[in-house]
């Protein structure tokens, strides 16, 4: 039995910002140039496949040209060098997490880097544009790729594993989310019930400001570092 703190870890868009990714919900965000109906949920990719592959593929291709922050290096140096559980938790679909060094990276909400067949649920590494063309190599006939991406009215993955996580969790911390997104908004209020210390990293205060006991408000590459070190 461990008798370091066992830590939680939850991010969102936020944590990518500093490094040139776009959030949702800021006045720029993605959800202003594009309708969540009509490019992250199953009713959208079928009335339109090609609007919603080019919606990923277009943020596929940027991952090529964006690097890892601070909040992302000093997260791997938390994981790396804290000698209890660390669990990092991210709604993130990016891989800048990984190339900051972090040993291990939940993605809740899918991965852009990553293609699922939608006849075998086959998951596969996927670096370039899915397009109408695109097929698996899975099954026979071929079936079409999507993104490996949770969608609206999705069920997010890895989330026994994460509850469990959070029922035994001495210090739960949010970094860049809004939280506005279930179930991953709920994630606080589930940590303290189970007694953790909640922190919140964030530009401003979340939806879920009520649920922490502290808090550090600015950009994440600023204020996460000097807590972490
Ligand atoms: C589920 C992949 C059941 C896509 C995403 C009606 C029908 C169906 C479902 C629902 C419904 N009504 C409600 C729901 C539930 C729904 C939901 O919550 N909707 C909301 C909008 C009300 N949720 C779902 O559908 C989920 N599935 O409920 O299934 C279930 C549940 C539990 C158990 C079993 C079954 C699935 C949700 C997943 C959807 N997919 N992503 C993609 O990426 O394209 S969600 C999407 O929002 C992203 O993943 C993103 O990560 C996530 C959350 O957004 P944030 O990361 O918080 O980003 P945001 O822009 O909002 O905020 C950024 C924050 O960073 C801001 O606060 C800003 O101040 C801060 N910031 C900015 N810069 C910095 C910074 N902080 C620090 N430093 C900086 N430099």
């Amino acid at each position: 039995m461990s008798q370091h703190a066992r830590i939680v870890i939850l991010t969102g868009a936020g944590v990518s910002a500093e490094s040139g990714l776009a959030t949702f919900r800021a006045h720029d965000g993605l959800w202003e140039q594009h309708r969540i109906e009509d490019v992250a949920t199953p009713e959208g990719f079928v009335r339109n496949p090609q609007l919603v592959q080019n919606f990923y593929n277009q943020r596929r291709a940027q991952l090529s040209s964006v690097v890892p922050n601070q909040a992302h290096q000093a997260l791997a140096r938390l994981q790396r060098e804290w000698p209890g559980d660390v669990m990092l938790v991210t709604q993130n679909v990016d891989d800048l997490h990984e190339r900051g060094g972090s040993p291990q990276v939940i993605h809740m909400h899918g991965e852009l880097l990553k293609a699922r067949c939608v006849e075998s649920g086959q998951v596969v590494a996927w670096l370039n544009d899915i397009t109408a063309e695109t097929r698996c190599a899975c099954c026979k006939p071929a079936a079409i790729l999507r993104p490996h991406i949770v969608w609206f009215g999705e069920i997010p993955l890895h989330m026994e594993h994460i509850y469990t996580a959070l029922g035994q969790a001495d210090l739960f911390i949010s970094i860049g989310t809004s939280g506005n997104v279930y179930p991953a908004a709920g994630f606080v209020a589930e940590a303290r019930r189970h007694g953790a210390l909640t922190v919140e990293f964030n530009l401003e205060p979340s939806e879920q400001r009520s649920l922490f006991q502290q808090a550090n408000y600015g950009p994440a590459g600023e204020t996460l570092p000097g807590w972490v070190d």
